[in-house]
């Protein structure tokens, strides 16, 4: 018994966090296919302490996988995933190649798990910033409703993958040591400009769009419109790359429809499945990445009322990139599909 199950990308930042999930959550896997380029085929992962050599991903490789996890980057999904789902899988989607098709779920199990029921073979993950965000703001647009958004990033370079991580380590020990600082990749590995990211802060994350905002900051926009089925929610985002290795930040600024009373709001976060309340200034508590890093959960504090718009409600919101924003968030999605018989 149990799903013969594909991750595409399974060498990369993400792909291992999904093995590792798969293998802690005991998601029934009869049969696991680690998947890359042709750069890592041949070498070997341990899954349920057994070895299982990875295999270069192609299109017969998807011949009898029931799920497919796929986080290899938005071209592969868009070559792969279709190849998969003629051969009957079921693909959970990690990139943003087809996270804005009207065909195609957007979902964050704890926010909008009926999409999945629409699903035509393809369910998107949504991008790990907006998965934060639209988690820690889900109670809050059930009982007062959203008016507007405007949110500022925080987000560390595991976004951008293993050769992000690898450059700041680098470039730190490199600055240290007092030779000179490599910057090859970041902010965007496929950009014209690299800039140093050690000891500096980015306001660059993924390519920048002729609207002048990035793409990054279009998938927050668009997305959580998406993921929280209002069009008319106002969203706007600056999304900026800090030298944290993992834990994605984020300045929240929402403006409710209704009043709100600020203990209620604290207390409704707290009474929410995967959300942690951090919050007391005084006492110095509050969300900060290294402390979210390996946790699967949306950390929530300095939560404050505007001082000049009593509607207008200030949240800092952390969560570990990797996990809830992608793996973890991929594999609840596998388990809905799963429990739900779909
Ligand atoms: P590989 O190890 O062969 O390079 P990250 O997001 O951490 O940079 O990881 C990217 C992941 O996507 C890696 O697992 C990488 O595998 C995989 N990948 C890159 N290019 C391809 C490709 N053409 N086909 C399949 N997987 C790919
Ligand atoms: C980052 N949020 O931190 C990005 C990574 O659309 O899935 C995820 C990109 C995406 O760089």
């Amino acid at each position: 018994v149990g799903y013969r199950v594909a991750v595409v990308g399974a060498t990369g930042a993400v792909g291992q966090q999904m093995l590792k999930f798969l293998e802690e959550r005991e998601f029934p896997v009869r049969e696991i296919i680690p998947l890359s380029s042709a750069r890592s085929a041949g070498n070997q992962i341990t899954f349920m302490g057994k070895q299982v050599e990875i295999q270069e991903a192609k299109p017969e490789s998807f011949t009898g996988v029931d799920i497919a996890l796929f986080s290899a980057g938005g071209n592969i999904s868009k070559q792969l995933a279709p190849e998969a789902v003629k051969r009957g899988a079921v693909v959970i989607d990690n990139t943003s190649a087809y996270r804005m098709d009207t065909n195609v779920p957007l979902v964050v199990p704890e926010v909008n798990p009926d999409a999945i029921r629409r699903h035509n073979g393809i369910i998107a993950n949504p991008n790990c910033s907006t998965i934060q965000m639209v988690a820690a703001l889900k109670p809050l647009v059930d009982k007062y409703g959203l008016e507007r958004i405007i949110v500022s990033t925080y987000q560390a370079v595991s976004g951008a993958g293993m050769e992000a991580m690898q450059e700041l380590e680098a470039q730190s020990e490199a600055w240290v040591r007092g030779d000179d600082v490599q910057a090859q990749y970041l902010p965007v590995g496929k950009a014209e400009k690299h800039y140093q990211m050690a000891f500096n802060v980015i306001p660059q994350v993924d390519m920048g769009q002729e609207n002048n905002f990035t793409f990054e900051e279009m998938k927050m926009i668009q997305e959580t419109k998406k993921i929280l089925e209002d069009e008319s929610i106002r969203v706007a985002a600056t999304c900026v790359r800090v030298p944290v290795m993992r834990g994605h930040s984020e300045s929240v600024y929402v403006e409710l429809k209704s009043d709100y009373d600020l203990a209620e709001v604290r207390s409704l976060l707290h009474q929410t499945d995967g959300i942690i309340v951090q919050d007391n200034i005084i006492e110095q508590e509050y969300p900060m990445p290294l402390d979210a890093t390996d946790r699967t959960e949306v950390f929530v504090g300095r939560l404050r009322r505007d001082l000049d718009y009593p509607r207008g409600l200030h949240l800092w919101v952390v969560s570990d990139n990797l996990l809830k924003g992608a793996a973890t968030n991929s594999i609840q999605i596998a388990e809905t599909l799963v429990s739900q018989g779909l």
